[in-house]
């Protein structure tokens, strides 16, 4: 009998441990205005444990208002907690950080927990690179909200019923904003996890990577080719094989015998340079980046507190821990001798960090980080999603310690919300098919509405063989993609714009030249992004958000404010409502059947340059202003430049103009309105480019 006894407790009481229980509300204020933070019992108010998503801890500042609509459920259930928000059927979700699949989020489940994700194919691409717990809501009035959940443990998000976060942690708080506009809304992330600072001019222009351009005459090569036929480009990437056998912080001697030579002979044809660095370091006792860090025993522990050890390029290598100040100094200080050598940026790769042949491609979940400097010491399981953004950070302050007058170009693999504050990214190893040429499109918009502007894919796909035809078509968006690279896996075919023959080279010259025309406006979005947190790329709804029929639309896009970017393969994509002028911007452009269609907004004035190879060509400001006047014949546009590199911006060195023009008499004029910053005025005068509307491709069609 007492067995049957205990039998029969046990069954009664096994549904209820597999229940998730409430977890009460211990706490909820608004931390800002239109900003409530909810905190679970099982913390403290007073003491929230660190947010590296946020630039400050949240707190208390008034009570929640009683018609405060949004509040979180928590539960918690074993070693997971969760808080769900239930929503009205007609809300659309955004956001979620860098995800495969449609823009609108709706009916989505992802799993935050950094993964090497070669070709989008494992987990069926639910889980990438990035993790981002963030989802931003959109009502049918325009109206617009924000969910930030402030952990960094390993997590799910489920976006097909309401909103729910389930952690393999504690207890998190939960940070609401209320706004009536998504952009209102975007501007208010960017307050809590701050904003990317603004880049060098010349990451803008259009960027050649392939893994790998080796040796150094080869890279040689491609730049002669560029130059040779004329075709736009900044920045070379140096991928793993410039090293000598895959040491971080070395060259081959062999094929980069003298890398400051390689770089100041690019640098003297208008070309920066990107030098990847990986965060696994070779295991081998005599190698000079192993034992400095030794020294401080700096790395990631297994459970048993020895050093953890896993495989990546070099063979056996051990990891940083990024979580330990000192740890983060010392790697910062491995930056100065190798930018001695003329690297202008550097590229963080393999940063999940991904480690081969392991069950989930990385570190242990048990494995042990040090913490410090106000992070607790903790499992992978807390830190892994941070890893990236961690050595982003130490990166970035390598870079800026060694060339303190310059900004740091920095692009990392693995992010979290808020790396944006360190680096900029792109969304890994996608595949040379159609299905990662349209997602791109919202891959991109989506990361731009998790609060990174500052991304993109490899154009032309990188995994698998690209035709022409795709490379083309890619290339002819794809150019208006903040971050702007071509790159291609090794055993991939050629990738190059030239490598297709005549037509593609012509059809990737026109949109690389028109993105070159563009870049007194791209610099000016770039500024708005550093300053507001509104991204450079933006779905259509940002331009009217009670709209229904914008709030799926992930083809067409807009390029700040003011540009309309529609795929020639999307022309039955809507507009957002007024008028958009259709807009040609170098010869050839109407004509080429695979360009993307431009449009500029009515009432909008667009400063445009000079078609140039190179920044390093580009003139300060603008020698264009394309005027697209409204009904009543006004419009208005801003232009912002600076020096294009260094901080000086910082102290007023700038010009940021806002031009209004209008009609008098008949006559188009245009005059500068209000001018921020001391900067002189470039001294090229600028001609006028009137826009009429009488030549809307919607009713003319280009041939
Ligand atoms: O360093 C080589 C590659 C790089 O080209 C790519 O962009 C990264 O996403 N890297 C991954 C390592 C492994 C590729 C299979």
């Amino acid at each position: 009998m007492p067995f049957l006894r205990a039998l029969f407790l046990v069954l009664a009481v096994l549904p209820l441990a597999a229940r998730p229980r409430p977890l009460p509300l211990k706490a909820a204020g608004l931390a800002a205005p239109g900003v409530a933070l909810f905190v679970p019992q099982g913390l403290d108010p007073a003491a929230l444990p660190p947010s590296p998503a946020l630039v400050a801890q949240p707190a208390f500042q008034a009570p929640l208002p009683h018609a405060w609509r949004l509040r979180p459920a928590f539960s918690q259930d074993g070693d997971r907690t969760t808080a769900r928000f239930r929503l009205p059927a007609d809300v659309d979700l955004y956001g979620t950080g860098e995800v495969t699949g449609p823009l609108r989020r709706n009916g989505t489940r992802i799993e935050l927990w950094n993964t090497d994700n070669y070709g989008y194919g494992k987990a069926g691409g639910r889980r990438l690179y990035q993790s981002h717990p963030w989802v931003l809501g959109l009502r049918r009035d325009g109206t617009a909200f924000g969910l930030l959940f402030d952990s960094s443990w390993k997590a799910d998000l489920d976006c097909r019923d309401g909103v729910a976060f389930t952690c393999r942690g504690p207890a998190f708080p939960v940070l609401v904003i209320e706004r009536a506009s998504p952009a209102a809304v975007l501007r208010t992330l960017g307050d809590l996890t701050g904003r990317m600072d603004l880049p060098p001019r010349w990451a803008l222009g259009y960027q050649q990577s392939r893994y790998s351009y080796a040796p150094g005459a080869r890279v040689r090569e491609i730049a002669a080719a560029f130059r040779a036929r004329r075709i736009p480009c900044d920045v070379l990437w140096l991928d793993i094989d410039y090293m000598d056998g895959y040491r971080i912080f070395t060259f081959d001697p062999k094929g980069f015998p003298d890398p400051a030579g390689l770089n100041a002979e690019l640098h003297a044809q208008g070309f920066r340079t990107v030098w990847m660095i990986d965060p696994g370091v070779k295991a081998e006792a005599g190698f000079a980046v192993r034992r400095s860090g030794d020294a401080l025993d700096a790395w990631v522990k297994d459970a048993s507190g020895a050093p953890c050890v896993g495989e990546v390029w070099p063979g056996d290598c051990v990891f940083p821990d990024f979580t330990r100040p000192e740890v983060r100094a010392w790697w910062a200080g491995l930056y100065g001798p190798f930018l001695a050598q003329g690297a202008d940026g550097i590229w963080n790769d393999m940063n999940e960090p991904a480690v081969f042949g392991t069950p989930d491609g990385t570190l242990p979940e048990d494995s042990r980080h040090g913490g410090g400097g106000g992070l607790p010491p903790g499992p992978h399981l807390r830190y892994h999603n941070l890893y990236g953004t961690l050595m982003a950070r130490a990166t970035r302050e390598g870079m800026l310690a060694a060339r303190p007058g310059l900004r740091p170009f920095l692009l990392t693999r693995a992010g979290f919300l808020g790396s944006q504050r360190y680096a900029a990214t792109w969304t890994g190893d996608n595949t040379s098919t159609e299905r990662d040429l349209r997602q791109a499109i919202p891959m991109t918009l989506n990361l731009g509405l998790s609060g990174q502007p500052f991304n993109g894919p490899d154009l032309g796909g990188y995994a698998g063989d690209a035709t022409g035809e795709l490379w083309a078509r890619w290339c002819a968006f794809g150019a208006f993609f903040p971050f702007a690279r071509g790159h291609a896996a090794k055993n991939a075919n050629a990738k190059e714009p030239w490598a297709f023959g005549p037509e593609v080279e012509r059809t990737c010259r026109i949109a690389l030249q028109r993105r070159y025309r563009l870049l007194p406006y791209l610099y000016t979005c770039f500024r708005e992004a550093a300053e507001t947190g509104l991204p450079v790329l933006r779905p259509l709804f940002l331009a009217d958000p009670a709209d229904p029929a914008l709030r799926q639309e992930a083809r067409a896009f807009l390029l700040g404010p003011d540009l309309l970017v529609v795929p020639a393969w999307a022309a039955d994509a809507p507009r957002p409502r007024g008028r958009w002028l259709p807009l040609s911007l170098v010869e050839g452009d109407l004509d080429d059947p695979l360009q993307a269609r431009l449009y500029l907004r009515e009432g909008a004035i667009l400063p445009l340059g000079p078609v140039v190879e190179t920044t390093a060509q580009a003139p300060e400001g603008a020698t264009t202003l394309a005027v697209a006047p409204d009904a009543a014949g006004h419009a208005e546009g801003r232009l912002y430049h600076d020096a294009g590199e260094g901080f000086a911006y910082r102290a007023g060195d700038y010009r940021l103009v806002t031009y209004r023009a209008s009609r008098v008499d008949g006559t188009l004029q245009v005059r500068e309105a209000r001018v921020e910053g001391r900067r002189p005025a470039p001294p090229q005068p600028w001609t006028l480019l009137e826009l009429r509307a009488g030549a809307d491709l919607r009713s003319a069609p280009p041939r």
